[in-house]
């Protein structure tokens, strides 16, 4: 870095109204010069300069871009389901289906990891963190041990074994410490050759006046180019040439903080494939007309998402006659995409989407240099969706599911009444709980008194033991295969069913241990090995 590049480099800022990035040059020493200079470097000025441009010309100036009612319907009946009102045989026609793609190694999953868990508060991905069941397992870990059992559903069924690729994007906040996380737990269990982690891009953080901020003296301040850079990093990393030469032909996309994640529900397949999908999404109705998810919809002739951002109180509000939100599929991150699909977006559309803002605190650099945390949004992030490329789907699909059984996201930390570690580990327990009565088992008190079909309402983390029951994902992936562990016997809680002496190569291969409480690690310390007490 010799004297000209720097002038050079000042000459280009200048040029695009970022000459404020070098203010501090004369004070920063040798090192820190050359980390800017680089840092400096990296950056496509044009590009991302033009990117501030469009997004906030499209978003007035900053804010969310709000719809209106009339350019909005409700996705039509005929391209929806919902496994509420679905007959048991056909469910059942769905899994086997969807079991059938996965024995024949079609399927991927596809997990995205590149948040910044800003909400949470912890200082390391959100996928390690232990929601405080009985058995620690972090989040990961439970996606890993279903994608296990379900490999293992799919040989049962078809006889021959398969594997489920799963690929996990992360950002530079969390790809070194997921890369470490897994190989310290021996990929829970999966080949590492078929857990394939990659980083998704950054983009400058900018001031309200199009400014680039800076984060310290001598670095930009950047964040996560949002869940829709996958599409970018799907390219770059070459990914979709790697499913193609394991024969993927759909994927699973999900999002990392859903303790209830089916990662690739045969169901949402099966449902998908017959209904000669290219894109599709699962649902929840939601809770109430403000419940921060986005609502899928028909905008014109195609398909979106309006975020929760952007939908105005009026239309969120709308109800039909029977009393129902008129916009009420909750979106929850859970998509289905043929593989032919995401290689036509990357191909042909990854350019056209855009941006969305998000007002943050940006931790920032004042004009004396020192370091300050705001407390009011000082500036944007710009973030592309994932779900930004339903537009260009040709056959759509919905599938309406039970909130109970499929949605409960970590976004806040342990004091949140909301979207908590506790509100997670309530959900989880009291499916497994419900999957316990369904298969004909019964939970007793210490007097033997049968206690009531109605789950525990309790936060039930360990801190409240007594009401925790839980099922390991190696055990039972939605409730299958219990009723020869469980029917006709009672059960005191808490109670883990755990596998022991699992043998994924043959047979059912899995002896149900049940385990009582072992002193995990403390509520949101990453702890993934489940501590036992037989
Ligand atoms: C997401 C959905 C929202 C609703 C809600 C349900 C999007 C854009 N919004 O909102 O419609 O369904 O979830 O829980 O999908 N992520 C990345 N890279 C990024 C940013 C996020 O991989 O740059 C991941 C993140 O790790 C998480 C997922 O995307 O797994 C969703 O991100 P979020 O928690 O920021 O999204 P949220 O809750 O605003």
């Amino acid at each position: 870095m010799d004297a000209q590049a720097v002038s050079e480099l000042r000459s280009r800022l200048e040029s695009f109204q970022q000459g404020h990035l070098l203010q501090f040059w004369e004070q920063l020493d040798d090192v820190q010069k050359q980390s800017l200079f680089d840092d400096l470097s990296s950056i496509d000025l044009r590009k991302v300069t033009d990117y501030y441009k469009r997004t906030t010309r499209q978003t007035g100036g900053g804010g969310g871009t709000e719809r209106s009612d009339e350019s909005l319907r409700p996705v039509p009946d005929e391209l929806s389901g919902s496994v509420s009102r679905m007959k048991s045989d056909e469910q059942g026609h769905y899994n086997t289906l969807g079991l059938q793609a996965i024995s024949e190694g079609k399927v991927a999953a596809l997990l995205l990891a590149g948040g910044q868990g800003t909400r949470l508060g912890v200082p390391y991905p959100k996928g390690m963190y232990d929601v405080g069941l009985l058995s620690s397992k972090p989040l990961y870990q439970l996606q890993a041990e279903r994608i296990l059992r379900l490999q293992h559903l799919a040989k049962k069924q078809s006889g021959v074994d398969c594997t489920i690729p799963w690929y996990i994007m992360t950002s530079e906040h969390t790809k070194g410490k997921t890369e470490e996380f897994f190989v310290q737990h021996d990929h829970f269990g999966l080949n590492a050759s078929d857990v394939v982690i990659f980083e998704q891009d950054m983009l400058p953080c900018f001031a309200f006046d199009g400014k680039i901020i800076l984060e310290s003296t001598h670095q930009v301040a950047r964040a996560p180019n949002g869940n829709g850079g996958l599409y970018q990093a799907l390219g770059t990393h070459g990914i979709v040439t790697d499913m193609r030469q394991r024969g993927i032909t759909c994927m699973h996309v999900y999002g990392v903080d859903n303790i209830l994640v089916k990662v690739c529900d045969p169901v949402f397949i099966g449902f998908c494939q017959t209904k000669n999908a290219d894109c599709g999404a699962k649902v929840v109705k939601k809770a109430f007309p403000t419940e921060p998810v986005g609502v899928i919809c028909q905008v014109d002739n195609h398909f979106e998402v309006v975020e929760y951002s952007e939908i105005t109180l009026q239309t969120a509000e709308k109800r039909r006659a029977d009393g129902q939100l008129v916009y009420n599929a909750g979106n929850i991150c859970n998509h289905y995409f043929t593989t032919d699909f995401v290689e036509s977006v990357i191909d042909q559309y990854e350019d056209m989407l855009s941006h969305h803002v998000a007002k943050k605190k940006i931790p920032s650099v004042r004009a004396d240099g020192t370091l300050y945390k705001p407390s009011v949004p000082n500036g944007i992030k710009m973030e592309k969706f994932v779900f930004d490329i339903f537009q260009f789907s040709q056959q759509f699909a919905v599938l309406e599911v039970l909130r109970e059984d499929e949605f409960s996201p970590l976004k806040n930390g342990p004091s949140a009444e909301k979207d908590s570690p506790q509100t997670c580990c309530q959900a989880l327990q009291s499916m497994h709980y419900r999957w316990v009565l369904a298969a004909g088992g019964k939970f007793v008190d210490g007097a033997g008194s049968v206690r009531p079909l109605i789950p525990p309402l309790s936060p039930s983390a360990r801190s409240q033991s007594s009401e925790c029951c839980e099922v390991s994902p190696l055990v039972s992936y939605a409730g299958e295969g219990l009723s020869e562990k469980v029917a006709g016997k009672s059960f005191l809680m808490p109670i883990l069913f755990d596998a022991d002496g699992m043998d994924l190569t043959s047979g059912d291969g899995v002896q149900v241990k049940c385990i009582s409480n072992g002193n995990g690690s403390d509520r949101g310390e990453p702890a993934p090995k489940a501590s036992r007490l037989a």
